[in-house]
Formats: structure tokens, sequence, C-alpha cells
């Protein structure tokens, strides 16, 4: 095979390892959700692996049980570096030497202090041909909470928002306005799902009363922790998102200010302050990003509203816009807009995606990591 022949190939099985490392996003904990595809030397694939449930074993071990034998020789396709330290499981560096594999073509670098570069070097030592960098930012798309929450220690914020038509996002004081359709809300429930947490502003919580939980049949079980910024405890304890805390978590960031009765029916509801003082201002979002981060949490969906988007774009906290953009127009009167947004988007990010989901258009904008 000449070295292009290779490098296409090369592309494309690596293209089906980072669909697969899809399967797992948001289910490894702070472990980022890797693949691992073992083809044999006739091209057959013999293993396949995706971080488990939890983070443990890794991709590669799996892999490697599945192809047995047919390891010795074979091509390793990892969505990142190996590992190379001794955690709760061996290097999966070792690993990949002792199966017996030739080669190893990677495509994101893992910046793990213990890993760094050390993961390649194990697969070198142990004689094997070492290929990096093949789809890197694909598979770091998948990879982006990972790597941002390592690189900045804060989770990859997601902006989501639904704009009319005429590029409002819903109207004073008309509670939650209907502004896409069915298949667009189906996709955000699926976003919800892939995502550690999900935030709102106290008046988004307030004027909709969400309760900001993954429906999606048989995807129940995904719900992400979601996070209410109300620095002045303003939310009711008969709101559908307290009334669902002894299910799916409820973190409240709210200021150390706040009435201690409301804090105390909040708390007994099952609901966790955090003790981030918050009150949306400008220095207070970086803190508790920090804190979420420490806390676990690699990627973030905000959804609403303005005040909160405006806030993380101009502190330029957001990594990635989701505009889901609906057939209808509002009117101008009472409508909502987050203003900074298209400048935002013109200054710092790229289109990732342009599709439709029924009849509303779906745009991903992504700043570079
Ligand atoms: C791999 N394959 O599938 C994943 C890796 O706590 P531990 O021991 O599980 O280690 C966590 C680190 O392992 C994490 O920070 C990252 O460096 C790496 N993740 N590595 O070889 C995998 N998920
Ligand atoms: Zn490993």
């Amino acid at each position: 095979m000449n070295p292009s022949e290779q490098s296409a190939l090369d592309r494309r099985y690596m293209a089906a390892a980072i669909r697969l490392s899809r399967s797992h996003q948001g289910l490894t904990g702070t472990n980022p959700s890797v693949a691992t595809l073992i083809v044999d030397r006739d091209g057959v694939i013999a293993g396949r692996g995706v971080t488990a449930i939890g983070g443990r074993p890794h991709a590669e071990t799996q892999a490697l049980a599945e192809a047995g034998a047919r390891a010795r020789g074979a091509t390793a396709y990892v969505t990142l570096e190996p590992c190379a330290h001794h955690g709760k499981t061996p290097p999966c560096a070792d690993a990949l030497v002792t199966a017996g594999v030739s080669r190893v073509v990677a495509a994101a670098n893992d910046p793990d202090d213990r890993v760094a570069g050390r993961g390649y070097a194990i697969l070198r030592n142990g004689g094997i041909e070492v290929v990096t960098g093949v789809l890197a930012a694909q598979a770091a798309d998948y990879l982006a909470g990972y790597l941002i929450r390592s690189s900045k220690k804060r989770p990859e914020v997601t902006l989501k928002l639904a704009l009319s038509a005429d590029g409002y996002i819903g109207r004073h004081g008309t509670g939650q306005i209907a502004i896409t359709g069915p298949v667009a809300r189906a996709q955000v429930h699926l976003m919800r799902a892939e995502s550690d947490a999900i935030l709102v502003g106290i008046g988004t919580a307030l004027a909709d009363d969400p309760v900001l939980t993954c429906r999606l049949p048989g995807l129940e079980n995904r719900s992400p922790v979601r996070i209410v910024l109300d620095s002045r405890l303003r939310l009711p304890v008969d709101s559908k998102l307290v009334q669902s805390a002894g299910s799916v978590p409820l973190w409240i960031a709210a200021s150390a200010q706040a009435d201690p009765a409301r804090r105390q029916a909040l708390v007994a509801a099952g609901c966790r302050m955090l003790a981030t003082e918050t009150d949306c201002g400008a220095t207070a979002l970086p803190e508790l990003l920090d804190d979420l981060a420490a806390q676990g949490i690699a990627t973030l969906m905000v959804e609403g509203g303005a005040a909160v988007a405006s806030a993380l774009l101009q502190d330029d906290l957001v990594d990635r816009i989701a505009l889901f953009e609906g057939p209808l127009a509002i009117g101008s009167e009472g409508g909502l807009a987050v203003p900074e947004l298209s400048s935002h988007i013109a200054r710092d990010f790229t289109l990732a995606r342009d599709e439709r989901f029924g009849d509303d258009r779906y745009r991903e904008y992504v700043r570079p990591i």
C-alpha cells in the first residue's frame, strides 16, 4: 500500500473510532469518552472498545480483550493518546505493547500530566510504529470538555439558543414560547443527555418553570446535573425544578447574603447550594465555572436566558454556540435578544455545522480550543 492509500485508510478507521467514542459521551465521569478499534492484518476490525460507563476500564483494554490473539501485528486506532500511568488500571500503552500490536494511530494528544507524550514513548520503546494527529480536530470536538477542563480548569461551555426568524429568544412576560419544532427539541434533549450539567438563570427558571431533564424515550436516566443562578434564592419550592430535585440533582448558586430560611427550605427539598458567590456579575461566573470543573463537570450546556448568555459572551467563556432558528417571527414588541451574539460569532467563532431539524435550521459555531 502506498503512503497516500495508507493515510486515507487511517482516516477512515479513525472516523469510525471517533463515531464510536460518542456513544459514552456524558457517561464517563471525569474521564473522557475514548474509543479504540483494532484492525487486523487483513483489514478486519478484530476488537472495539469505548471507555466504560463511569470511566473504567479504558477503551484499549476492552478492544484488546475482544481481539485476543488477533491483536498481534494489528493496527490500533485510538482517539486519544493511550495512557502511561498506573491508575486503577495498568497503562494502556503497556497493554498495546504486550499484545504485540505493530502500529498505533492516534488522534488527540492527552494533556494529563501523567500521560502527555509518555504514552507514545512507551509504544515507540516497545517497537510500535506510532502515527499521531490523525483527524485530531474531529476527535478534539468530542473530547472538548476534557481538553478544556484540563487546560482552562473550567468546563466546556455550550450556549444553546433558540432564535425566532426575526432574531429573538423570547418575549418579556409571556413565559415559554415555542420557537422550534419537535425534531429540534429532541436534539436539545440529546444534547442534555451528552452534557454533564445544564445551567439557567433565575429569570428563565421563573418565567418558564422548566424541568431541564432529558426526556427522550430510553434516555430518561441520562439527565445532567441542573444548575440555577439564583443569587437571592427566588426559586419557588413548588417549581418543577425543585420538585424533581430528589431524582435529578439540582444545584443552586446563591449569594451568602440570601435569606437563610429560603436556603433551608431549598436544602430540605433536596437542592444543593454552591458556595460560589454569584450574582451574574463579571467576576462571579469564572469562579463558578472553576468550582464546577473542580467538582468534575467537564461539559456545561447553558439554556438561558439573555442575561446569562450576554454575561458569558462578554467574559469570553463560551466555547460552542448551538443556534436553533425557527421559521416564525415573534415581533419586536417586548422581544428578548442577545445583542452581542452576532459580533461575538463574527469575531471568535467558526461555523462547524449547518443542518436542518424539521422546520428549523441548526447552526453550530465553535471557538478554536
Ligand atoms: C486511555 N484510554 O479510554 C481513557 C483514557 O483515573 P484513571 O486511571 O482511569 O485515568 C484517567 C486518565 O486516563 C484521564 O485523565 C486520561 O488521561 C486517561 N483517559 N486513557 O488510555 C481511555 N478514557
Ligand atoms: Zn488507559
